[in-house]
């Protein structure tokens, strides 16, 4: 089966509805208010089946204040038909349509040149003659011109064959693996709940999905799928689709809000486009307030021009910060941000239309190439670059770059599909790619640029090394004060990976305290004082020397004194106990001989300690006892119970 969706365009009255019905058999007129008054003013949807076709038609009005409908209507669809009165000829509205067809990309599309049964062929050859001058140069230049009336059935035929040979070109905006279905009509029915239609532009539609509401990111399931009115296993891209979904009501969803794959699609306060003015356009200021339509949304932007151009191929003149004069020309082209008042949901490559906030009028569109960009300023000779690069159809230097802006953060690849534009496969497949040619770096389920690991890398080495210059008594840098010298936005993931491969490659050793493979604590007093030092203490035994009364033997100042205490403490040797200073060989003796006590007793015996007890035992003062007893407390050797000590 092939599919394809048609969206009608065309001025007001010229008969697009009437084909529609003269084709389909349905009225796509389908509100009262359109009967009554004879116009079209919302979208109306019909459907053809011709052989293994399937056409899917979207019905828009003609109606100048009707344009906003028309955009929610033709921003999904693939191919157009472009609906000329033979009588009237190229009409404002006839125009203004094709000018959006062309601005959203639409690749092709059919010319209906109508109400031939009212025109003479002298008028038929001259609407013939506006139509073909109006397409030159354009996705219709070559689209066949079908002379028809709806009223005799005329060219009818002709008209089908030519709707036909559109189908088969797949959907204009897919993407394998990523649902994306512009909402159109929300409504619910009794019994089934929630039902929102759209045209589905990208991906597969299946009962049981799960699928989000975006921008408000609900989280929804797919109950049932209908198509073209018939309940389906699945709908593809390009086709009408009817979605029956749950965990949501209907009275939270609206046009202009995207069913899609989580993940899939950025809900975007700000986007960088590549924007183009209609030479029918007045140049547009930087700071000017435009509307924007996308899919089948709209809201209001200010734009922030970065660079400008006359014209396609001309150069492009960076505009500087201070430089408020700027504009786009008529015409002319613009790199700028759009800054939106209400989330827009968009990706790279998407479409935008822009429209004047008064008077009314399409002024031109926007192609999005980075839908997230970082906030700040626009105007920078760096940005120009960038704006370049993103511009380019390669994806390569795109994913490159955005690795590179990912900075610390790192890149994964379900942002990749938001910002570049690409399948999740394709995403995944730039990633690995790069891993394996070791341009990029993997740590936490995210990649990182090589040379940011690298720089990071020289840098973590470049701290250790000068805290070893600062401390060289230290066996090492405390690993926390590391990660905070080496970049505050280090994450721990990336952190952790950098020392991990610092010590593979055997640059540095150390786990808690990391010190380069080279490093050995240094003994800034002189040989052997350190040795003596801690001898000092050892000797002490369970009633050592004060810290100070140590420094002056040793003809040490108390900052190293201390240091020595820090440096001996981190290697286990030495343990401050309150105000004291203890040696660990002691007072592994102290704790065996109190652990002695239980030997020899039952399990059950309760063995006390009371302080007293302990003094004479170890002929010790209360200035020692008390900090020991507590620190064999600590020790789970004993446990304080009242005034005694139970040994465990
Ligand atoms: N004689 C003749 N009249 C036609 C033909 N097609 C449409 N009409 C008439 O033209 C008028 C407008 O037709 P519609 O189909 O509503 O026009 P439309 O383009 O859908 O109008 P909007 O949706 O409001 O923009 C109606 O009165 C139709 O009966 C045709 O082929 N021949
Ligand atoms: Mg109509």
């Amino acid at each position: 089966m092939r599919s394809v969706v048609v969206g009608t365009a065309g001025h007001i009255d010229h008969g697009k509805s009437a084909l529609i019905r003269a084709l389909t058999g349905t009225d796509p007129d389908r509100l009262k208010e359109e009967q009554a008054r004879g116009i079209t003013i919302d979208l109306g949807f019909a459907h053809l089946a011709i052989g293994d076709v399937q056409i899917g038609f979207v019905d828009v009005p003609g109606h100048e204040r009707f344009v906003r409908n028309m955009l929610a209507g033709a921003g999904g669809i693939d191919a157009v038909m472009l609906v000329v009165a033979a009588n009237e000829a190229v009409k404002p509205q006839t125009r203004e349509h094709f000018e959006i067809c062309r601005l959203l990309g639409i690749p092709r599309g059919v010319v209906a040149l109508t109400k031939t049964d009212i025109a003479d062929s002298s008028m038929i050859e001259s609407a013939r003659a506006q139509i073909v001058e109006m397409v030159a140069g354009s996705f219709l230049q070559n689209a066949p011109v079908v002379p028809v009336s709806a009223v005799t059935g005329d060219g009818l035929e002709a008209l089908r064959a030519a709707l036909v040979a559109l189908a088969g070109h797949g959907a204009r905006l897919h993407r394998p693996g990523v649902v994306r279905l512009p909402i159109d009509r929300v409504f619910s029915i009794k019994g089934f709940g929630t039902v929102v239609t759209g045209t589905l532009v990208s991906g597969r539609l299946a009962a049981g999905d799960s699928l989000t509401v975006q921008p408000d990111g609900i989280a929804v399931r797919v109950r049932g799928v209908q198509v073209h009115g018939r309940t389906a296993d699945a709908a593809e891209a390009p086709q009408r689709v009817a979605v029956n979904l749950t965990g949501v009501n209907a009275t939270q969803l609206q046009r202009g809000m995207t069913l899609a794959t989580p993940g899939s699609l950025s809900a975007t306060p700000r986007s960088d486009v590549h924007l183009s003015l209609l030479n029918s356009s007045r140049p547009l200021p930087h700071g000017a307030r435009v509307r924007v339509h996308c899919g089948t949304m709209d809201t209001f932007a200010r734009l922030s021009v970065g660079a400008t151009r006359k014209a396609p191929h001309h150069d492009w003149t960076v505009a500087y910060p201070g430089d408020v004069q700027v504009e786009v020309p008529a015409g002319g082209e613009a790199f700028a941000r759009l800054r939106f008042e209400s989330p827009v949901v968009v990706t790279r490559g998407d479409r935008l239309i822009l429209r004047a906030v008064s008077p009314v009028a399409t002024i031109g569109g926007a192609r999005v190439l980075d839908p997230l960009p970082a906030s700040g300023g626009v105007r920078r000779e760096s940005m120009a670059g960038r704006y370049r690069l993103l511009d380019a159809a390669d994806t390569g230097p795109i994913v490159d770059w955005l690795i590179a802006d990912a900075s610390v953060r790192g890149l994964d690849a379900a942002s990749l599909v938001r910002r570049a534009g690409l399948t999740p496969e394709q995403a995944r497949g730039e990633l690995d790619a790069r891993v394996t040619a070791g341009r990029a770096v993997s740590a936490g389920g995210r990649i990182f640029s090589r040379t940011l690991v690298d720089d990071l890398r020289a840098h973590a080495e470049a701290e250790i090394r000068k805290f070893h210059d600062a401390q060289p008594e230290e066996p090492g840098i405390p690993r926390e004060t590391l990660r905070s010298r080496t970049g505050r936005r280090v994450g721990a993931e990336m952190f952790d990976a950098i020392v991990a491969s610092l010590a593979a490659a055997g640059t540095i050793k150390g786990v808690d305290r990391v010190a380069l493979a080279t490093h050995t604590p240094r003994d800034t007093a002189g040989a052997g004082v350190r040795d003596r030092f801690e001898s000092r203490f050892r000797e002490g035994g369970l009633t050592p020397p004060d810290v100070a009364l140590v420094a002056s033997e040793l003809g040490l100042s108390e900052a190293d004194a201390q240091r020595m205490v820090r440096g001996l403490g981190q290697d286990g040797r030495l343990l401050r106990l309150g105000d004291l200073v203890f040696h660990r060989d002691p007072l592994a003796t102290l704790r065996a001989s109190v652990a002695r006590l239980r030997e020899g007793q039952p399990p059950s015996a309760r063995i006390t300690l009371d302080v007293a007890a302990f003094k004479t035992q170890h002929g010790l003062s209360r200035k020692f006892a008390i900090p020991l007893l507590e620190w064999l407390d600590r020790e789970r050797v004993t446990r304080r119970v009242g005034d005694v000590r139970i040994v465990l």
